[in-house]
């Protein structure tokens, strides 16, 4: 059938809205109406050249919601009609990591998902009977997209698309991280780098859980505001601190931070999380996804003195177990979504999403088809 996608030709080219085929669901797959999809800083970086694995042609996005319209042979768990947020990692629940419960890295449909294919190793989307590759296995920015049964979540019917989209990526991997990885308890002393799409969810879930102090570092002043609404108590512009970040943070939190997570993608700044992490028990969880070939970096004598580092994809979620939870939760008022979407607008507009989040503007840009 003919879709409306979003295509990216190649690195660093604006996407180009295109008609593109698209072939329906073979066996334990599904097709999706997409209603929405965000636009995230990952789809940019990827778009940029930057990711040492992103393939084009594409379709890329990855933090959509919608209908399913059609199911492949022996599908189950969802039907035409069911609503849905694609996963970008999927959960089989019958892999050795799904099985093992000490992971959400799914690792089912890993190596075809990483190369833009299904897992029959074909594409189902082409153009002028080119190939165009999948990207994350959701390839959310086409009005119908093909997806494994295990990469869908079932939500609820009355949550809206053009919010809960972004469950699909942004809200759970903050929220999760600090749910699920790092297991902010109440009264921790918290420390977040980087106020952007993540780092607000990882305050509004360090809220939630209790915590007492939230200290939100970033170096835009402009984000003081929102952050502040989503909980953050204390606010620190590395422009404005004389002398040392880290000991500055340690002083703040009277020892340290019990917990810190770095949402930005900086290595530098990875260390400093580290660092500024309460010896004996400070955990550091790293969210953010650094240049390709990049290092970190410390003294091994911060982790021989007890502090943590950890890392986060997806906010240690399980897609299909968790996902409809924090749709519930958006739904019952306990997360804020609505204040984090800056901006909607209509697929034919995308490339201004990307060109709103590099001039630092948007949290979140939805597009809609
Ligand atoms: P964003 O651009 O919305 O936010 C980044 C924030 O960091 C901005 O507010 C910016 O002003 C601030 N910042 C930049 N450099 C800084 C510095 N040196 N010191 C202090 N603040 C600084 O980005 P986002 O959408 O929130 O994504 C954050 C990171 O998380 C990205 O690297 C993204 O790829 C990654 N990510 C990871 C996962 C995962 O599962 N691990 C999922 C999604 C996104
Ligand atoms: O299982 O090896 C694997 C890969 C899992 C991919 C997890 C990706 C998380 C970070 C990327 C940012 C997503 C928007
Ligand atoms: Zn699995």
């Amino acid at each position: 059938m003919k879709v409306k996608a979003a295509v990216a030709y190649e690195s660093g080219k604006p996407l180009s809205i295109e008609t593109v085929e698209l072939e329906g669901p073979s066996a334990g797959e599904v097709m999706v109406e997409i209603k929405a999809s965000g636009v995230c800083h990952t789809d940019a970086y990827t778009l940029s050249g930057k990711d040492p694995e992103g393939l084009f042609p594409a379709i890329l996005g990855h933090e959509g919601a919608g209908i399913v319209v059609e199911v492949g042979e022996g599908v189950t768990s969802v039907k035409p009609g069911d609503h849905v947020i694609p996963l970008y990692t999927p959960e089989c629940r019958s892999c050795e990591y799904c099985l093992s419960l000490k992971t959400n890295l799914c690792q089912a449909i890993r190596t075809t998902q990483g190369r833009g294919v299904m897992p029959d190793g074909t594409s189902r989307f082409s153009i002028d009977n080119q190939m165009l590759h999948h990207y994350m296995g959701t390839s959310t920015f086409s009005n119908y997209t093909v997806l494994p049964e295990i990469a869908v979540a079932k939500i609820r019917e009355d949550a809206p698309f053009d919010k809960v989209c972004y469950i699909g990526c942004g809200v759970t991997t903050g929220v999760g991280a600090v749910i699920n990885t790092a297991k902010v308890e109440p009264g921790a002393n918290v420390v977040v780098f980087g106020l952007g799409g993540i780092g607000l969810n990882v305050i509004q879930a360090a809220r939630m859980v209790g915590a007492n102090m939230i200290v939100g570092v970033d170096l835009n002043p402009n984000k003081k505001a929102l952050a502040e609404k989503f909980g953050m108590t204390h606010f620190v512009n590395p422009k404005e601190v004389e002398g040392d970040l880290v000991p500055y943070l340690v002083d703040l939190t009277k020892g340290g931070a019990d917990y810190s997570f770095e949402c930005i993608g900086n290595v530098n700044i990875m260390r400093q999380a580290l660092e500024c992490c309460h010896k004996g028990w400070g955990v550091s969880v790293i969210i953010g996804v650094a240049g390709a070939g990049q290092e970190i970096s410390t003294r091994p004598f911060q982790l021989v003195t007890g502090r943590v580092w950890k890392g986060s994809a997806f906010g240690g979620a399980r897609g299909r177990t968790d996902v409809p939870k924090i749709v519930d939760w958006y739904m019952q008022g306990k997360i804020n979504i609505d204040d984090l979407i800056t901006h909607v607008m209509p697929i034919e507009q995308i490339n201004d999403a990307f060109e709103l989040m590099h001039k630092g503007e948007s949290i979140r840009s939805v597009v809609t088809f």
